[in-house]
Order: C-alpha cells, then sequence, then structure tokens
C-alpha cells in the first residue's frame, strides 16, 4: 500500500543557460514525486517548465494538478498500478506532465518492488542507449562551433542544435563548412516558423540534415503535411503530438516521418508505449526519445524508455555533467562512446539523493493515504 506521497519543488541551475526559439533557461524548476509504500519507493519527476512557453503547464500548475487532484485520486482509491492511474485520472483533461510525474513514479515502485529495472519492465530490448546532445541557440557562430567541437570530442552521436529566424542558415552552413557532410546534424524550431517562411526551409533542405524538428505551429499537424511534401529532409514532431490520437492524426496526414517522444508531454510510460507500438510496428516509422533538461531522475526514466525497440536514432538523453555541475541522483548518468548503459539495478537504476534533493527544494508537500 501507497502510504506517503513527497512532491518536492527543486530549483537546478544549468552549467549553462540553454536558450530556443521560446525562451532562455538558466535555473529550472522540477517537481519531483516521491512515492514510499511498504518500505518501498518510487520516483517520478515532472517536467514543466518555470513559464507556460514549451507547453501551456508550468511548474505551478502541475503542483496544483498533482496536489489537488491526481495524488487524491491515487490514494483515495488505493491505485498502485499505472495502467489504472491512466485510466482513472483520463477525467482530468490535458496536464500531462503532472500526470507523468506521477505514472512514472508509479512505474518505478513496481519496478522496484518486483527487484527488476524499469527498462525490462517496459519491454526494452536495447540496453545501449544512443545519446545525442541538443545545443541551445549561442550568442556567436563560433561560439557554436567551439561547443559543438567540445561535445564530439566526448563522444556524442549526433548534434542537434535549436534554431530560429535569424539564427538558421548560418549556423548549419558554418557547421557543415567547419565539421563536413558526415556530421550528423539535426535542427529544432520549436514552432517558429510557418509556411510563409518556405523560402528559409528549402536552404535549410540543401543541408542533409537527418531531420527538421517541429518547424511549425505548436498544435499544427495539417501545415507539417503540407511541408513534409515539399521538402527532401524529414519532418519529426515534437510539441504537435501529445496523445496516441495525435500520433494516428499525424500518420493518416503524412504530417511526419518521426517523433520526438517525450514521456512527459504524452502523459506517462502508459502512453508512450502505446505511441511506440503504433508508430513503429503499425505505421513501420522511426522514433526517438527527447529531453526537458531533467534532473537524473526524469533522465532515468528517459533511458528506460530509449531501450524499445523501435527507437531508431540518437537520443536527446545526454550525461548529467552536460546539464548540472551536481545532480541528484547517484550514480550520475555517463556518457561513454557516445552511449549510456541502463543499468541492471532496480527501477530507474539510480538513487535519488534526498538530503541534496531536501536542501534544493523550495516546497515540499507531504501527503498520507
Ligand atoms: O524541444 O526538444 C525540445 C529542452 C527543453 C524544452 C524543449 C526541448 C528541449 C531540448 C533539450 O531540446 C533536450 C535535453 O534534455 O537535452
Ligand atoms: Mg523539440
Amino acid at each position: 500500500m501507497i502510504e506517503e506521497v513527497y512532491l518536492y519543488e527543486v530549483w537546478m541551475r544549468l552549467k549553462t543557460p540553454f536558450e530556443t526559439s521560446f525562451g532562455r533557461t538558466i535555473e529550472r524548476p522540477a517537481i519531483l514525486v516521491r512515492l514510499v509504500g511498504d518500505g518501498v519507493e518510487g520516483w517520478g519527476e515532472v517536467v514543466a517548465g518555470e513559464g507556460p512557453w514549451y507547453s501551456y503547464e508550468t511548474y505551478i500548475t502541475a503542483m496544483h494538478i498533482l496536489k489537488d487532484y491526481l495524488v487524491p485520486l491515487l490514494l483515495k482509491n488505493g491505485i498502485e498500478d499505472p495502467h489504472t492511474f491512466i485510466e482513472r485520472a483520463s477525467s482530468i483533461r490535458g496536464h500531462n506532465m503532472a500526470k507523468a510525474g506521477l505514472e512514472h513514479a508509479l512505474w518505478d515502485l513496481e519496478a522496484r518492488r518486483r527487484k527488476t529495472p524499469l527498462w525490462r519492465l517496459l519491454g526494452g530490448t536495447n540496453k545501449h542507449v544512443q545519446s545525442g546532445v541538443s545545443i541551445g541557440i549561442k550568442g556567436t557562430v563560433q561560439e557554436l562551433i567551439d561547443t559543438v567541437q567540445g561535445y564530439l570530442e566526448q563522444g556524442y552521436k549526433r548534434i542537434k542544435i535549436k534554431i530560429k529566424h535569424g539564427w538558421d542558415i548560418e549556423p548549419v552552413k558554418a557547421l557543415r563548412r567547419e565539421l563536413g557532410e558526415d556530421l550528423p546534424l539535426q535542427v529544432d524550431a520549436n514552432a517558429a516558423y510557418t509556411l510563409e517562411d518556405l523560402g528559409t526551409l528549402k536552404k535549410l533542405d540543401e543541408y542533409d540534415l537527418t531531420m527538421i524538428e517541429q518547424p511549425l505551429h505548436y498544435e499544427d499537424l495539417l501545415d507539417h503535411s503540407t511541408l513534409a511534401r515539399l521538402l527532401r529532409t524529414p519532418i519529426c514532431l515534437d510539441e504537435s503530438i501529445t496523445s496516441l490520437k495525435r500520433a494516428i492524426e499525424a500518420y493518416k496526414l503524412d504530417s511526419a516521418h518521426i517523433i520526438n517522444l517525450k514521456p512527459g508531454r504524452v502523459g506517462g510510460h502508459t502512453v508512450s508505449l502505446k505511441i511506440h507500438e503504433f508508430w513503429t510496428k503499425s505505421a513501420g516509422r522511426p522514433l526517438w526519445i527527447g529531453g526537458m533538461l531533467e534532473t537524473g531522475i526524469g533522465r532515468g526514466h528517459l533511458v528506460a524508455l530509449a531501450t524499445l525497440p523501435g527507437v531508431k536514432y540518437p537520443n536527446d538523453i545526454s550525461g548529467s555533467d552536460r546539464y548540472y555541475e551536481e545532480d541528484i541522483v547517484d550514480p550520475v548518468w555517463i556518457v561513454r562512446n557516445g552511449v549510456i548503459e541502463a543499468p541492471e539495478r532496480p527501477g530507474i537504476g539510480v538513487e535519488p539523493r534526498i538530503d541534496l534533493i531536501e536542501k534544493l527544494s523550495k516546497r515540499i508537500i507531504r501527503m498520507t493515504a
């Protein structure tokens, strides 16, 4: 039985600011969800940001939905199983990131109870997770080149750069010129363009990018479908895929060849498994696992998901040291030769450092059955 639920609002200072077309992050909030039952713990992380920029959810709306709806739903009904939780939580519209934080904690708890690694419980097959790096918008092209070179020296398998108006053709052209045709390179626009920008997007199309991620509006499927027909570069959708239904629609409309699957965006592992099943088996298309600058706890959940057989590209799952001076888990996540090895330890396979988490928390809420 789950006896206690803790919600921690932690703040994590990034080693370097992370800039995208929607804004700049220096310090990142995260809501950590900790379940305690029968002497076993389960941990999850809510990936909502400080403001409603990537998604309408924020760490404050997530705290509200968890505290006032999701945790009471769980405790009142004695729910322990992630599938039942997601079914019952479907009466709450949206708020996928809040749902995922708690649902992930239930999965971790279940895996730890069974003394099995979460990735095996999810049906993962490949314990060698390919690690890519997502690089924010920089002040100068030279700074970008130096940053990319640094990550390549550390062994990262592919480079993704953030683009926006005024920071698109030039950085891509410079990276191709300086680092060659073979550099595995992709771009992420975070919804910065419209079909009016076809000229720019056509120019980007000439640089043999592995994919272009979410070029158009954050809810769009239709214009992406039009764009997909006009570009050689495969389109990858991130923001637009918020549910299994949206993934099916994207397939039917041919809006994308690839999905960046983020469990936080779709409401957790249960829905992620369904999207993986549909997109990679029924539709026969590839996907990979995206990130939201998670702490080591959220990263553990991403690593587990990235072991699934339909993951065909390197993921936005980098080592702990790419994000934070000091991560909140032991051991921290390490990238060797561009690979993170999924651990054989139970659950997400790393232990949250409670003392450090308490120290970094601005708010801690404890709820009991
Ligand atoms: O669009 O993929 C994105 C980070 C925050 C919000 C959105 C995105 C990202 C990233 C970072 O690209 C990926 C990572 O965690 O390394
Ligand atoms: Mg993205």
